[in-house]
């Protein structure tokens, strides 16, 4: 065991790739705070104590979805089924003019595949967002959506994502990854877009400019071999948006997403625990050493995971959020947004540095690091959850 992880600090030391065998091996290893260990050296390296955060703002404007993913408790087959909703784009619009008075400087939308709405309500829900506040980041649609817009409306990727831009969007979410190998994807979502699908999404929107994210959705029936190769896939297509040139977009971040069981196929499986929550982080930053960014979501991790993950390899939390959907259906009791000031102190109180940044991680403000432990930061927030939650 001492073997691989000496192994394993040699690569890293040396600037080395790590392998297939490397990755299962890590996950498989006891130890988890020397595989922490390791994965917080890189994240130290490339961020040192610097921790990312935005103000954004989810919106589903719509769960009717003709896929039946096995894992999604948010979906509904068809417009009349109960729980099934579609915003009209008035109502959609209205979610942005609500916040003006704090605006959220990302507008993140997923969305169910829809059969019945025309293209142009796509468009014309950014060019709305868009009039609502100029400067707003739209980082919309998964390329799971992107792929189905291409077969619904007969559209290429490239067309599809030229008149998304040119209608407001700026770059794509994560969403829709799941797990790419076929053994697992053929059971948890197989009538969405295949894993050479999603990517050749990805690739199309790097290729044109455009950053994206990735994700991966685990704990559920796969193996650690499919994680591995899942994560390496994300590296691979990496190595090849970066060999596009200066211009091209690329992944920007790489989000492991916990498997919530309530109400949905796998209802009868566990959700991860927060050992498997933080080795997964500390994996994906040792394995992917193309992609900058590694996020600790809280939504998914809950805010206490996500903040140890702060240790573990992730240098990102995501964001206020405000209305979250997909997890609450899937039963998660977190808050479903956080405030600026919660989202700030829990990462100060993990010894990190607070730093504000826009979708494309310019910066935004920088907040002084605390001096621990931290009485003076006590905040009132009712939407942090409990162990945030101030004393006063
Ligand atoms: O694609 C659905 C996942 C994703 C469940 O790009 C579930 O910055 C767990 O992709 N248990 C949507 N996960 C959310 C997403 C995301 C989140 C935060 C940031 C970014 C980003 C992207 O949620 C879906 C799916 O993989 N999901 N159901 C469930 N029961």
């Amino acid at each position: 065991m001492a073997d691989l992880l000496e192994t394993v600090e040699a690569k890293l030391r040396a600037g080395e790739r790590l392998s297939f065998d490397d990755g299962v091996a890590l996950f498989r290893h006891k130890d988890l705070l020397a595989i922490g260990r390791l994965a917080n050296f890189v994240r130290e390296r490339l961020h040192g104590d610097r921790t990312y955060f935005n103000k954004n703002m989810r919106i589903e404007v719509t769960n009717v979805c003709v896929a039946s993913c096995l894992f999604c408790s948010f979906a509904k087959l068809e417009e009349d089924m109960p729980g099934a909703h579609t915003m009209t784009l008035q109502e959609a619009w209205r979610e942005l003019e609500q916040r003006m008075d704090d605006p959220p400087s990302e507008v993140h939308v997923v969305n169910g595949l829809h059969p019945g709405l025309p293209f142009s309500y796509y468009e014309e829900l950014l060019k709305g967002f868009k009039r609502i506040k100029p400067d707003v980041h739209l980082k919309c649609f998964t390329a799971v959506e992107v792929h189905f817009f291409a077969q619904h409306y007969g559209m290429t990727y490239a067309q599809v994502l030229t008149q998304l831009q040119q209608a407001g969007l700026g770059s794509l979410p994560g969403g829709g990854a799941e797990i790419f190998h076929p053994e697992v994807r053929s059971r948890i979502s197989h009538d969405k877009a295949t894993a050479d699908e999603y990517l050749a999404v990805h690739r199309t929107a790097h290729a044109m400019g455009m950053m994206t994210n990735m994700t991966m959705l685990y704990g559920h029936i796969e193996t650690f071999e499919h994680r591995v190769d899942h994560i390496l896939r994300v590296r691979t297509q990496q190595d090849e948006s970066r060999a596009m040139g200066a211009n091209a977009g690329k992944v920007q971040a790489f989000i492991p997403l916990a498997f919530h069981p309530d109400g949905n196929g796998m209802k009868n499986l566990p959700a991860p625990t927060a050992v498997d929550d933080l080795r997964t982080i500390a994996v994906s930053r040792l394995l992917l050493d193309n992609v900058e960014h590694i996020k600790s979501y809280w939504v998914s991790s809950g805010p206490d995971v996500a903040q140890i993950a702060l240790s573990f390899g992730a240098d990102d939390v995501d964001g206020t959020i405000v209305h979250e959907t997909i997890y609450k259906a899937a039963g998660s009791n977190r808050p479903e947004g956080m405030s600026e000031a919660a989202l700030i102190r829990l990462i100060r109180e993990a010894g990190r540095t607070p730093v504000e940044r826009d979708t494309l991680y310019g910066v935004v403000r920088e907040h002084p690091a605390a001096l621990l432990p931290e009485g003076a930061l006590k905040v009132k927030d009712r939407n942090a959850n409990r162990h945030l939650q101030v004393v006063s």
